[in-house]
């Protein structure tokens, strides 16, 4: 009577190949504020999948607008808040102000390592798939004859 070792056995083989795919680290929000006529800080390093907000601590109205379109452009009246953007593939972005490019109001990202999307979910799918193949098993075996 192996049918149950061996079920637990592909259930446990696909729960140890999907938790190591969860990510185990937090993802952290850094906040840049614009001001009268700078970003703080004007060089921010990020990892991978963290999140970046502006706040507009200025009087004027200010923009967060990639060079190279890696975000919807940010928009903030004094006191707003974006809408979180998240990076996550590593390299460095470069940003500025659209209205105050004369004023030297620019800034960048760096973002450390890549977040692998495709070989992360193609694991969780293995894993899960090893799961459903070890209660099938469990169900057939397991109906009355
Ligand atoms: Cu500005």
């Amino acid at each position: 009577m192996w049918a149950f070792e061996l079920t637990m056995l592909a259930f446990m083989i696909g729960l140890a190949i999907v938790m190591p795919a969860i990510p185990a680290r937090a993802q952290t929000t850094w906040t840049i504020e614009m001001t009268d006529y700078q970003f703080t800080p004007k060089s921010q390093s990020i990892n991978a999948g963290d999140h970046v907000v502006w706040h507009n601590g200025g009087a004027a109205a200010h923009t967060a607008t990639s060079n190279t379109s890696a975000w919807t452009n940010v928009v903030l009246s004094p006191g707003q808040t974006s809408s979180p953007i998240t990076l996550t593939v590593g390299g460095v972005y470069d940003y500025y102000c659209q209205y105050h490019v004369s004023f030297d109001m620019w800034g960048s990202i760096t973002v450390s390592g890549t977040i692998p999307e495709f070989s992360g979910e193609l694991v969780v799918v293995i894993g899960l798939m090893a799961m459903m193949l070890g209660l099938m098993v469990l169900r057939t075996r397991r109906s009355p004859r």
